[in-house]
C-alpha cells in the first residue's frame, strides 16, 4: 500500500483508520473520502466529497492520485438498512461493485469489510468456524455474505488483491456508530459516564462478538500487508477480542463507576438480529494466515474507553 483511498472516511471505522494509516504510509499518501463532510474535518490530510455509487468520480480520484489500494468502508449498517432494504443493497452492492471495477480496470488493491452480519440461523452460534453455513436474514447480512463472493470471485477470475475481514461489533470513543445491532456496547459508556445509567435496547444474555477500534484498525493494516502466498482465505476472516452481553459490560463499568444501573427496553427488531448473529467467533484462520492478536480484552477496552469519553467530554 503506498497511495490509499479510504471511502466512507468520516464514518466511525474510516475516521480513526485514516489517522493511523496517516501515520504510517504519509499524510499525502491517503485520501479520505465520504458523500458529505468538509476539508476542515480533515485538516491532516487530502479529502474528496465522493459518492462509491458514482463510477466516474471514483474513477477519477483514483487517477487524480494515483491510487493503488482501495479501503471500501463505505456502507450501510444492519439496523438502519432494515429500514431501507432498498437503500442499503444500491450503496454496500453497488459501492462495492464500482470499487472491485475500477480495481479491475486499474490493477488496484482492495479491502472490504465484512461483518458477523454475514452469518445467520443455522450457523452454529459458539465458536463459529471460519467455514460454516451463512444463510442470514438482514438485507445487511446479505449484502455482506454477497461481497464476500464477489470479492472472491474478482480475486479468481481477475486476479484483483481483495481482501476482508468479518468484523464484530466495533468498541469506540471518537466517532458514534450510526444505525447498528451492536451500538448499544458504545452508547453504554457514554450513559454510564454521563448520565449514570443506561437503558439498553439488547437483552442481557445476549451474546455477540466485539472488538476495541485500535484492534479493528491493525487488522487492515496486518491482513493487507500480509505475503499473499499465506493467504488460503481472503474474504472473508472471522475476527474478535470478546464475546460479551450487556451484563458484562455493566459489571466491568461499574468497577469504575459502582453506582451505574443498567436497565432494559429491548428493541425486538435488533433484539431478533441480535439473535441470529454467533455468540463467538472462531479466529484460528485470522491467527494462523496472518498472525491476527487483538491487544484489549473487556477490561483493557473499558479503562481506555472511560479515560477518552472524560477526555473528550471536558469531564
Ligand atoms: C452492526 O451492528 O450492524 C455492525 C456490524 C456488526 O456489522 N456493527
Amino acid at each position: 500500500m503506498k497511495k490509499i483511498l479510504v471511502t466512507g472516511s468520516t464514518g466511525q471505522i474510516g475516521s480513526e483508520l485514516i489517522v493511523r494509516l496517516r501515520e504510517l504510509y504519509g499524510r499525502d499518501n491517503v485520501v479520505g473520502s465520504a458523500r458529505k463532510g468538509k476539508d476542515e474535518d480533515f485538516a491532516a490530510g487530502p479529502f474528496e466529497t465522493m459518492d462509491v455509487q458514482d463510477a466516474g468520480r471514483l474513477a477519477e480520484l483514483v487517477d487524480k492520485y494515483q491510487i493503488d489500494t482501495i479501503i471500501n468502508n463505505a456502507a450501510m449498517l444492519s439496523a438502519v438498512g432494515e429500514q431501507n432494504p432498498q437503500a442499503l443493497w444500491a450503496v454496500n452492492m453497488g459501492g462495492l461493485y464500482n470499487v472491485l471495477e475500477v480495481a479491475r480496470e486499474k490493477n488496484l488493491k482492495v479491502f472490504i469489510p465484512s461483518s458477523i452480519a454475514a452469518f445467520g440461523p443455522g450457523t452454529p452460534l459458539e465458536q463459529t468456524p471460519q467455514d460454516t453455513i451463512q444463510r442470514p436474514s438482514t438485507i445487511y447480512g446479505v449484502s455482506k455474505v454477497a461481497g464476500e463472493l464477489l470479492c472472491d470471485y474478482y480475486f479468481k477470475r481477475f486476479g484483483v488483491d481483495t481482501r476482508g475481514v468479518r468484523y464484530p461489533g466495533i468498541i469506540s470513543y471518537k466517532t458514534l456508530p450510526g444505525g447498528g445491532t451492536t451500538d448499544y456496547a458504545v452508547h453504554i459508556y457514554f450513559d454510564a459516564i454521563k448520565q449514570g445509567r443506561y437503558t439498553s435496547f439488547i437483552d442481557k444474555g445476549t451474546f455477540m462478538d466485539m472488538m476495541y477500534m485500535p484492534d479493528a484498525v491493525e487488522c487492515v493494516i496486518d491482513l493487507m500487508e500480509t505475503d499473499p502466498s499465506k493467504l488460503k482465505h481472503r474474504n472473508a476472516f472471522n475476527v474478535s477480542a470478546m464475546s460479551i452481553d450487556p451484563e458484562m459490560l455493566a459489571a466491568e463499568i461499574r468497577q469504575h463507576i459502582p453506582e451505574f444501573v443498567l436497565d432494559y427496553e429491548v428493541d425486538p427488531v435488533r433484539q431478533a438480529i441480535a439473535e441470529s448473529w454467533p455468540n463467538s467467533l472462531d479466529t484460528s484462520a485470522a491467527k494462523e494466515e496472518w498472525g491476527f492478536e487483538p491487544k484489549f480484552d473487556l477490561a483493557a477496552m473499558t479503562v481506555d474507553m472511560i479515560k477518552g469519553i472524560k477526555h473528550e467530554s471536558d469531564l
